[in-house]
């Protein structure tokens, strides 16, 4: 069950049974951040299957798992349990070497835009939550002034990626987001979107990013998603049929 439309574990739930030989990877579907480890998990191709959680109904034995009861969490087939989605990228990229998702000459660098991008999803996550009071245009403009340093860091690098050719870790890590932020606009009803004299090398790399096979493979569609945030808010959100 590698699936990641597997039904969504509630209370009342038996725990599934393990699977040998492959790890196991807790999710919610439409997860910014178990999202993440979906695409290191297809893109290293690592045997394991997944099991989502209904985070509004959370089953008592998920807290066994995960102390906090929050996804992802991922359980290694020795019984290892790594939590929060930067730790679970890292240990999975030290398990399983092929492809790196580092370089040695970036490295240090790419993790000071992880710091900073998560000033972006802070953003985006008051917005969706509606934490945030401002007018949607000062937000927008607050967001794309934090991009701009991506954008010159495209640009210094020369490469179409992050990770130069192919994509690595900073690139997945942010790439839920920057796949998400569309239903910003559904959800403001006002269109926002990045500007292309101001941002050719992100907008390049946007299209790359989206024809990846294993971003393809784990797309989540914006629309759905807004949907999703929509449900929650109204306290009725039925994670299996949106
Ligand atoms: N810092 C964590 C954040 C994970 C997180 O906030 N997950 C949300 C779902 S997107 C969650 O589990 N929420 C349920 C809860 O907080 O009870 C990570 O990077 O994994």
């Amino acid at each position: 069950m590698n699936s990641f439309s597997s039904p969504h574990q509630a209370n009342g739930s038996k725990k599934p049974e393990a699977i040998k030989n492959q790890g196991r990877l807790y999710s919610m579907k439409y997860c910014p951040f178990a999202h993440r480890i979906r695409l290191i998990l297809a893109l290293k191709q690592i045997p394991h299957d997944i099991v989502n959680i209904n985070l509004r109904n959370k089953p008592d034995w998920y807290f066994q798992v995960h102390p906090e009861g929050k996804v992802p969490a991922y359980v290694d087939t020795d019984d290892t349990v790594v939590t929060d989605s930067v730790e679970i990228a890292n240990y999975l990229d030290r398990k399983y070497p092929a492809p790196p998702l580092y370089n040695d000459e970036t490295k240090s660098r790419d993790l000071e835009l992880l710091d900073h991008f998560s000033k972006i999803i802070e953003t985006f996550s008051n917005c969706i939550h509606n934490k945030d009071k401002r007018q949607f245009e000062e937000i927008i403009v607050e967001a794309m002034d934090n991009l701009q340093e991506f954008e010159q860091e495209l640009g210094i690098r020369k490469t179409l990626f992050f990770g130069g050719n192919n994509p690595g870790m900073l690139d997945i890590l942010m790439w839920p987001w920057f796949e998400r932020a569309k239903a910003l606009t559904i959800l403001y009803k006002q269109r926002a979107s990045l500007d292309k004299e101001r941002f050719p090398n992100l907008i390049d790399w946007l299209d790359e990013m989206r024809s990846q096979w294993f971003v393809e493979e784990h797309k989540c569609s914006y629309e759905k998603f807004a949907k999703f945030i929509e449900a929650s808010k109204a306290g009725n959100v039925d994670y299996d049929n949106i």
